[in-house]
């Protein structure tokens, strides 16, 4: 509790609220953006409100005021809670993670990134080039990440299109010493269909070699992605993307191959077919030799997979010509795999870089870690589809995450222990969660259902399934089962009651992106590339098509096993929270739109939050752990106690030191209610420690 904060910014922690209410929270979160302080704490959580203009609190001076602080000792920041997770790490050699969550364009990339930046600043004082390079390629593989990950959605400018997880190492000393990053269904469409950075800022010798124009008119897929105005690629953005990819140690080649790509999928964008009697041919077949160019392969065989597929039916193989509708669609889904294959086998490139070395951290054997989650936002668009369903799913498993480790377990310990205690209530959403990843009937086994159809394979079909199965859930509405719901315009729409809102979406696409099949013929195009970094993020064209026979899991499923395994993983670390509320729809620095606020609060529940923190406990330990910290601050419990138990021993030493009446004791450990009498304790302590220290040099300089 940050109370030296002046009370005119209002609460710097929720729990010290008057009344626990949604006015009261409401005036205080106001208060305090209107004043400028965006964070508030609840315990330790970091409450956050959108600022929409630069804040002058990163600096170095600011960086300064945390390190090594404690969490209560300074106004409210995401400094302190990045601090708080690496002390936890560094002085109890645990595990931990922060996790970021909040809408699209509620600042969650932002604060993923000044967390880093703390991290960063405060490790490695002693300045070792190997930490140096590492911490450098970390905070450089974010811009990469960016450039090729993020893309101008209608909520945000800078909207991440996949969810990023990133461990950092630390070594025995504290400082980083390598990093992984795990990512999340990138959202191709969007972004495929709208990379214009390379026509904006790249020199016109690049552009002429890739033979491109700069006007992005020229462009279908830019013009089809409408970011013809996007702000956020321009030409420093070039730069800055060449830069560092070249510090992260791509090579020459390597970046080159990167920018080749980049240009394929753009020439591709403008290939067009037409049919000639019954055969259908490319129509600008020049742009047959550019792509032929830059892919460097030859150019029948590109020709003949735009055109063909190869199936085996039996033992023959035999070639079938595409209708136009087929070579138009087998056109798209090749350049949105490019895309996605080059962003992941990008972030695998970054991991070759930054994994730990085989030094220090090795020959110590200790190696902790911090993780950072920075995911997509809950969205609502006009059109919501597969990804939104998919990115939504994801918000809902985090919610579910932090309903289990702040408000379930937390009452369920105290229950345990025999802690006195009012249970307090709050909207669980494991019942959405379920309604999504249930085995055999939620909506991704039922989806999954209708891709294995051997006959009619329609959107249709999927929709059907679901309103089957899922007619009586509270949470799920097609239009079939309420013909007169306004919300649900066309046959093609459901509705899931999602812990954040109802979101409509509509299944045109569903069975296709879940299927995300790529004709084999592109795969084995792209592997016989004599450009070997291209032909190595193929791999899988090595096959031949009598090879070819296992089904591959679908999307959907690789998202869910994805989304489980980062849950399981980041429950298994101590988790640190930052909640992150967007406070209007328009950008603005000066808006707090109450409702819109309001809303956020109730959804992230984070009035419960408070709840169950203000009636709850800052800190608990065990209570031999306890005794072994503070036993020598009173002088029954120095050096030994002879009470009948430790319980009593941690009784009788906090009666002594007059906190009593600010703890509780539990059946295996005490709880302490404020963190001021945790900061007593280890005042007192230090002091004690002190004097020992003293006493004993006495001793041995024989002085006493
Ligand atoms: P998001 O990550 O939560 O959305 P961002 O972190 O990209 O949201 O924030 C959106 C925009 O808000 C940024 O581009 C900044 O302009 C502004 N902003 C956010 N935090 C701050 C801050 N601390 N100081 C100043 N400006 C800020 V998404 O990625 O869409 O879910 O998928
Ligand atoms: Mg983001």
């Amino acid at each position: 509790m940050a109370e030296h904060e002046s009370l005119e910014f209002g609460k710097a922690d929720f729990v010290l609220l008057d009344n626990v209410s949604m006015e009261e929270f409401m005036a205080n979160l106001k208060l305090r953006f209107e004043k400028g302080r965006i964070y508030t704490y609840i315990g330790e959580v970091v409450v956050s409100v959108n600022p929409y203009r630069a804040m002058n609190i990163y600096g170095r001076d600011v960086i300064e005021q945390y390190k090594g602080r404690e969490l209560y000792e300074r106004p409210p920041h995401l400094f302190a809670i990045a601090d708080a997770a690496y002390k936890a790490m560094k002085r109890r050699n645990k595990d931990t993670c922060i996790v970021i969550s909040g809408e699209s364009g509620a600042g969650k990339t932002e604060a993923s990134k000044y967390i880093m930046q703390y991290i960063a600043a405060i490790t490695n004082p002693n300045q070792r080039a190997e930490v140096e390079r590492v911490k450098n390629m970390l905070l450089k593989s974010n811009c990469v990440l960016e450039a090729f990950g993020n893309a101008k959605t209608n909520r945000n400018d800078n909207s991440s299109r996949f969810g990023k997880y990133m461990d950092i190492n630390f070594d025995f000393k504290g400082d980083p010493i390598g990093g992984h990053i795990n990512n999340y269904l990138l959202e191709k469409v969007c972004i495929a269909f709208g990379k214009d950075f390379l026509l904006r800022g790249a020199p016109d010798s690049l552009l002429r070699s890739l033979h491109i124009q700069k006007d992005p008119k020229a462009y279908n897929f830019i013009k089809v992605g409408g970011q013809l105005k996007s702000c956020i690629n321009d030409g420093a953005d070039f730069k800055a993307v060449a830069d560092a990819m070249k510090v992260i140690g791509f090579t020459g080649d390597e970046i080159q191959t990167v920018y080749k790509i980049l240009a394929t999928i753009l020439h591709l964008g403008n290939l067009t077919f037409g049919v000639d009697g019954d055969v259908t041919l490319i129509e600008n077949t020049k742009l047959v030799s550019v792509i032929r160019e830059l892919l460097s392969t030859k150019e029948e065989n590109v020709e003949k997979a735009l055109l063909y597929r190869t199936v085996a039916t039996g033992r023959d193989v035999i070639e079938k010509q595409h209708t136009t509708q087929e070579a138009n669609y087998g056109r798209d889904a090749l350049a949105k795999a490019m895309y996605e294959r080059l962003f992941c086998w990008i972030v695998s490139r970054i991991n070759d870089i930054i994994e730990v070395r085989n030094y220090d951290a090795k020959i110590h054997g200790k190696n902790t870690v911090i993780g950072v989650l920075d995911i997509y936002g809950f969205e609502i668009f006009q059109n919501n589809s597969f990804e939104q369903f998919c990115i939504n799913y994801c918000n809902e498993k985090l919610q579910q995450l932090f309903i289990q480790l702040v408000l379930k377990q937390e009452q369920d310990e105290y229950q345990r222990e025999g802690i006195p205690w009012k249970h307090i209530d709050y909207f669980n959403n494991q019942i959405i969660v379920d309604l999504v990843e249930q085995q055999h009937k939620g909506i991704f086994a039922v989806l999954d259902e209708a891709c294995m159809n051997v006959g009619k394979v329609t959107d249709e079909v999927f929709l059907q399934g679901l309103n089957t199965k899922l007619a009586k859930h509270a949470h799920y509405t097609s239009r079939k089962l309420s013909p007169t719901d306004k919300s649900l315009e066309f046959d093609r729409d459901f509705r899931i009651r999602h812990y954040a809102g109802d979101v409509v979406y509509s299944v045109v696409g569903f069975i296709d992106k879940n299927k995300d099949t790529l004709f084999q013929d592109f795969k084995r195009l792209l592997y016989n590339s004599s450009n070997s970094v291209l032909k190595a993020m193929w791999p899988e064209g090595k096959l031949r098509i009598t090879e070819v026979t296992k089904r591959p899991l679908t999307a959907a499923t690789l998202f869910k096993n994805s989304m489980i395994s980062l849950v399981e993983n980041l429950a298994s670390k101590e988790p640190y929270y930052v909640r992150c509320i967007k406070p209007n729809d328009v950008k603005s620095p000066l808006l707090f739109e109450h409702e819109r606020c309001r809303h956020q609060v109730e959804y992230l529940g984070l009035l419960e939050n408070v709840r169950v923190r203000r009636a709850g406990f800052a800190n608990r330990q065990t209570y031999p752990r306890f005794l072994q910290r503070y036993k020598m601050i009173s002088e029954f419990t120095w050096p030994n106690h002879d009470l009948p138990s430790d319980k009593d021993a941690v009784k009788r030493l906090l009666q002594g030191c007059g906190f009593d009446h600010d703890v509780a004791y539990g059946k295996t450990k005490v709880f302490i209610r404020t963190p001021r009498t945790l900061f007593s304790l280890e005042e007192q302590r230090a002091e004690m420690v002190q004097r020992i220290v003293l006493f004993l040099q006495k001793v041995w300089r024989g002085t006493i």
